[in-house]
């Protein structure tokens, strides 16, 4: 008998579901559905439903349900042990958010029937906006003016209004639908709505993703009586309470013991949002731990213990699952900038790095503002690209510039938080380049470690199972599973000089900023 620990994740385009063994420190398990290709018939392109606005994106809520029994469905077939799980949580995309007009099926489920026509003419709101959906300026505007305005509205929920984020989401809906509104008893997150059909029962919705709502006091961990005002009419009692993400809410729903055979005794737990269990699957326990993720865009990821809100509500403040706090904080022009900058000095990666190579630590104070898209942080509104002493022929001078200008800007816009990296872990693409890891350590002064995972958000899941379910330490938990490889040490010669050079940077940021871009 082995101690199995399941984490599932419902991303924006699949369902995922990784299995750790505790005693041998192993990912068991690891499988990927996709919605479009596993279940054709919802006529989901990348998990999102086509509309005629752009800005409005939603995904069916039911195609999620389905997915659930597909998975169980494989796993049983492929002989998985399901019954020696101990304990089961999960993920969602966050800031989603699911209608019900009536929860009281999901304790009584006919494990001879499939989820979905147990669930049948449940839903209040047949589709889900989720956190593509662009649809809600008016209501943010409402929502942030109600509450005092930017400054005012991050530091009582986390984050100023964003129109992904659930309480706008919500309050459109009020107001361009208020028969369904009234006829909704339960708002769910996906996370939620997820760990209801696990759990057989309304499940609360956890800080993590508790925060990404708009509607919750990020100090007190409570929902914010002003922004539930402000947000619809008799809103609280159609929110499932919230709780700690390392809450039990029970056994497992018999739906799932009698039909997939899980042992009856797993634990449910909440669930989470993806970026919070994240954090975990990346072992950011402690905190001034950092992951940054160099895609696209580029992420960073930091953790507090301290409940600090960026003033100028470009970063987004959740709650970490070890109870800490942690942020998010997105940089549009990642690869988008590096790849523009190699492109058009005609480079290949090789020649990308040789530059790094072949040009000094500060480059001369060259800087340039790589704003090659619109900039969420700082937030630049229209695209350009900005030099100052850097001649845009300069193959070499650019590429270190691009690099350097991300690192500098990372350092800056963290700064809010109050407490420097003790250490990066740093995944994506652009992780496997030494020069550009090098230039990361040495701008932030701490070491910087490559970090391997396909799935973060579904291994954070699994590793919070084992967490409550074990009631251990989260060293103990992660130690082996969610450990970092390789790393680049700071040279503290290339560190004094990026020190200086930071407040040219951000000087140069200022003036460009002031010039309204
Ligand atoms: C975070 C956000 C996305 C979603 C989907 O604020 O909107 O990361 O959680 O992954």
């Amino acid at each position: 008998m082995s101690n199995l620990y399941l984490g599932l994740d419902a991303s924006t385009q699949s369902l995922s579901a990784i299995i750790i063994d505790i005693d041998t420190r192993k990912v068991v398990y690891d499988v990927s559905l996709n919605y479009d290709e596993t279940l054709p018939h919802y006529g989901t392109q990348n998990g999102v439903l086509d509309h005629p606005d752009p800005k409005i994106v939603h995904s069916p809520p039911l195609m999620w349900a389905e997915a659930l029994d597909v998975l169980f469905e494989k796993m049983k077939t492929e002989g998985i042990p399901l019954g020696d799980i101990r304990a089961i949580s999960g993920s969602g995309q966050q800031h989603g958010s699911v209608y019900l007009k009536t929860a009281e099926i999901l304790s009584n489920l006919d494990p001879s029937k499939s989820l979905v026509e147990n669930l049948g003419d449940i839903f209040s709101r047949d589709t889900s906006p989720i956190w593509m959906d662009s649809s809600t300026r008016a209501e943010c505007d409402e929502i942030c003016d109600a509450l005092g305005g930017l400054q005012a509205t991050a530091s009582a929920t986390g984050s100023t209004t964003f129109e992904r984020f659930t309480g706008p989401q919500i309050r459109k809906f009020y107001k361009t639908q208020p028969d369904a509104y009234n006829n909704t008893a339960h708002i769910m997150l996906v996370s939620s709505f997820m760990a209801s059909l696990i759990a057989g029962k309304v499940a609360p919705i956890d800080h993590g993703d508790g925060a990404g709502m708009n509607l919750m006091d990020i100090q007190t961990r409570t929902y914010h009586a002003a922004a539930l005002g402000t947000t619809a009419p008799d809103l609280s009692h159609r929110l499932p309470p919230l709780a700690e993400s390392r809450a039990i809410i029970g056994t497992v729903n018999p739906y799932f013991v009698d039909k997939y055979g899980v042992n009856p005794n797993a634990q449910a737990l909440v669930w989470s949002g993806d970026n919070p269990n994240s954090v975990i699957g990346l072992g950011l326990i402690r905190e001034g731990l950092v992951a940054i993720s160099l895609g696209t865009s580029d992420t960073y990821f930091g953790t507090m213990r301290n409940c600090q809100t960026d003033p100028r509500g470009e970063g987004h403040v959740f709650v970490s699952p070890t109870g800490d706090y942690m942020t998010l904080i997105c940089f549009k022009n990642g690869s988008l900038a590096r790849e523009a900058v190699r492109k058009s000095h005609g480079l290949d990666w090789n020649g990308f790095s040789h530059a790094l190579q072949s040009t000094p630590p500060g480059n001369n104070g060259k800087i340039m503002l790589p704003y090659f898209e619109p900039e969420i942080v700082p937030n630049v509104l229209n695209s350009g690209v900005h030099r100052f002493d850097l001649d845009e022929q300069d193959a070499a001078g650019n590429c270190r510039a691009v690099v350097e200008a991300q690192m500098m800007s990372m350092r800056i816009h963290s700064e809010w938080m109050g407490v420097r990296p003790s250490a990066i872990y740093v995944t994506g693409g652009a992780s496997v380049n030494p020069e550009i890891l090098q230039i990361m350590a040495d701008v932030q002064n701490c070491p910087v470690h490559q970090f391997e995972v396909t799935n973060s958000a579904a291994l954070g899941a699994a590793l919070r199972a084992a967490q409550a379910h074990l009631n251990a330490t989260w060293e103990d938990i992660s130690k082996g599973i969610a450990d970092p490889i390789s790393g680049s040490a700071v040279n503290p010669t290339n560190t004094a000089v990026y020190d200086e050079l930071v407040k040219k940077y951000a000087e140069c940021e200022q003036t460009a900023l002031g010039n309204k871009l």
